[in-house]
């Protein structure tokens, strides 16, 4: 049997500009030859082009929990295009931007109030990497500009998200010219204490106190910032262990270091809770968010900051007119994404859909843990309505047992998320427990049929 599911019957014509498309994070060589393609979405699934559907188990790439083609999404676009289809970002505003900074401030925990649009989470995080050093400048603590990040963190892709970020694949190639003065603290993963534990680890809060020892050998007077995935999402879902966050939140208060929570993946109710600040009860100084805010049909990301820290800027001493933060993006708060965070808040809050993840985060739970003892099996996580597996991985093949997985999951009617040998799983908060089970069925029958390498032409 072929590999290819996508692609055996796949309609040429899908495949036009294949040559000339230079693909993002993508093994584009490999790519080409194995093309894989969707041409619709309708609920929590895609559509292949010879009309097979597959359940999009990681709500499109973390950003679509309310599922695809949702009507009244479209309708909120077709709308604002013929009203108001751009306004200029600075200078100006309009009411669809205003009123949704207002309704996601109120959203948000409580003394984070201030809210800066961009168009992405990485942009997001350079964003709040700068109002970090800008506000402790302009207090006058010019002197700290370190920014601590976290080994296995994601942040994006721009130079500051690289650089506090800890995927070494992705800063390698540019570990000469990332922001100078970054050092990270230790991720929290330790299999020997924490494998297959079920939501929080136990294990691990002592992980945080890294930090003093970092403030011990830089000195609390050279750091802004200390930014962490309250979840680390992309790296396969590591957990935070229980009290972490609470012990890191307390470091940085004693030290005068900002908390920086970068939600583009927890943010909008991937744990069953709004934010993951609300559902681990602790409260960071700047928060990012991005993805959910529009179910991903239109880009938007933003920064949700402290009161305190506004008022910081806007209490400079400066001409009463002069701008307070020389920063922002030509979209920012651009009309049309504004108009569907709207629709899509107004979605969720009628169909109860954070409620919903909330509840179905047990139900993914029982599942995944059920595939403990299957062959290779190293690890089973999962928090709120996430998760990921790892799997022992072939010999001399990283990453090559997981994107069979891939394969055949895709010819079995499952979409699935790989990075490495783990695979991660964050379905559309309107999935239902039958499909949550079928998922990991399928998932179960490709891990048993990768037990030993697979030569890549047959499965
Ligand atoms: N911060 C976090 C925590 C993220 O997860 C970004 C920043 C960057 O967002 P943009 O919008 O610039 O991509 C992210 C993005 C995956 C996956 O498979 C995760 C992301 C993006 C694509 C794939 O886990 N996270
Ligand atoms: N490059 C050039 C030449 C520009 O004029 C601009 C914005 O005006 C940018 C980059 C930044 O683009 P954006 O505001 O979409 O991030």
């Amino acid at each position: 049997m072929s590999f290819n599911p996508a692609t055996e019957t796949a309609d040429p014509a899908t495949l036009e500009g294949l040559t000339e498309a230079w693909l993002p994070f993508t093994p584009n060589r490999y790519f080409k030859q194995h093309p894989k393609v969707v041409v619709g979405a309708k609920g929590a699934y895609y559509q292949t082009s010879d009309g097979r559907l597959l359940f999009d188990a990681l709500s499109g790439l973390w950003c679509c929990p309310l599922g695809h083609g949702h009507p009244k999404i479209a309708e909120a676009m077709a709308r604002q295009a013929s009203t108001l289809d751009y306004a200029p970002a600075f200078q100006v505003a309009h009411p669809i931007a205003l009123k949704l900074a207002g309704r996601i401030a109120a959203m948000a925990p409580a003394g984070l109030n201030r809210v800066f649009f961009t168009n992405s989470g990485s942009e997001a995080v350079d964003t709040a990497i700068k109002l970090a050093i800008g506000y402790h400048r302009l207090r006058g603590e010019g002197g700290r500009f370190r920014i601590i990040g976290r080994e296995r963190g994601y942040h994006g892709v721009g130079f500051g998200g690289i650089s506090v970020g800890g995927m070494v694949a992705n800063r390698k190639m540019f570990g000469t010219v990332m922001l100078p003065g970054v050092d990270h603290l230790p991720h929290t993963w330790a299999p020997q204490h924490m494998a297959f534990s079920r939501g929080q680890p136990t294990w691990g809060a002592h992980l945080a106190d890294e930090l003093e020892r970092l403030v011990a050998l830089h000195d609390a007077s050279t750091i802004a910032a200390v930014i962490v995935e309250p979840v680390q999402g992309s790296t396969g879902v590591l957990v935070p262990p229980q009290g972490y966050l609470q012990k890191l939140r307390d470091i940085c208060t004693r030290h005068g270091i900002l908390l920086i929570f970068d939600e583009v993946i927890t943010g909008f109710g991937r744990l069953g809770s709004t934010f993951g600040a609300q559902h681990f009860g602790v409260t960071p100084d700047l928060l990012t968010f991005a993805k959910a805010v529009t179910n991903g049909t239109v880009p938007m990301g933003g920064v949700i900051a402290s009161e305190a820290i506004y008022d910081t800027y806007m209490g400079q001493k400066a001409l009463d007119y002069a701008i307070e933060f020389l920063h922002g993006y030509t979209y920012s708060g651009h009309p049309l994404p504004s108009a569907v965070a709207h629709t899509v808040l107004d979605i969720m809050q009628s169909d109860g859909l954070i409620e919903r993840a909330a509840s179905l985060a047990p139900v993914l739970e029982d599942a995944l843990h059920s595939l403990r003892g299957e062959p290779g099996i190293t690890d089973i996580r999962n928090c709120g309505f996430c998760g990921a597996i790892d799997l022992t991985p072939w010999d001399g093949l990283p990453g090559r047992r997981a994107m069979t997985v891939f394969e055949i999951a895709m010819q079995q009617g499952l979409l699935v998320r790989f990075t490495g040998d783990s695979i991660a799983m964050g379905p559309p908060f309107i999935s239902t427990p039958d499909e949550l089970a079928r998922m990991v069925d399928v998932l179960r029958d490709a891990v048993r049929r990768t037990a030993s390498p697979l030569s890549a032409a047959s499965a």
